[in-house]
């Protein structure tokens, strides 16, 4: 078994969705990649719970690095994020009819908190292997970027690093290519 632990998130489908492709590719992942044992949780999507939810499984977990995934209309590949926002805005409801308007995510935290995974290097990594992946200046505001700055925040100061990678909604890419492109960024990590 290997030693290293990486927990891997995924989000249950939202605004009216049968399936959210960030769960799909988590569960199409395999049980080990390079280094990692992975571990895989479903977050509900939800502001604020979903971040406590992640925060616990790390708390139960203690694993050796963090990768959120979540899914994005709209783009044709897999970004990893690099900096996540002190914001929370609802374009639409979340599970439980929430949309909050330009509400801040920590009183008196920091306007931003950059990914502490390599993003460009991940998203760099994806291209070079022939798959689509670009690194994202912005996780939005809507519950991936939630549960970014909630867990970056939790483990400033300690040794395990996270970064958030959306990845393409709507079928533009099969779970499995995208979780052929999620291996080969959590191998570039080592
Ligand atoms: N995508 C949403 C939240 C859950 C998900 O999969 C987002 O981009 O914020």
């Amino acid at each position: 078994m290997k030693e290293k632990t990486l927990l891997v998130t995924g989000f249950e489908p939202f605004g009216g969705k049968d399936i959210n492709m960030s769960w799909e590719a988590a569960a199409a992942l395999p049980e080990e990649i390079g280094a990692y044992r992975l571990v895989k949780r479903k977050l509900p999507t939800v502001f604020r719970k979903a971040g406590a939810l992640a925060i616990g499984a790390i708390e139960e977990i203690k694993p050796d690095a963090v990768i959120c995934l979540g899914e994005a209309g709209g783009q044709s590949a897999v970004t990893p994020e690099l900096v996540a926002l002190n914001l929370r805005f609802g374009r639409i409801p979340d599970n439980e009819g929430q949309a909050p308007r330009d509400e801040v995510i920590s009183e008196g935290g920091e306007n931003a908190l950059f990914s502490t995974l390599p993003a460009r290097k991940m998203a760099e990594a994806i291209a070079a292997a022939g798959k689509p992946g670009e690194l994202s200046l912005s996780a939005g505001l809507f519950v991936c970027n939630d549960v970014m700055y909630q867990v970056l925040e939790h483990l400033k100061g300690s040794e395990v690093p996270m970064d958030f990678i959306h990845v393409p909604a709507d079928g533009e890419m099969t779970a499995e290519e995208i979780a052929a492109a999620l291996t080969v960024a959590i191998e570039s990590i080592g």
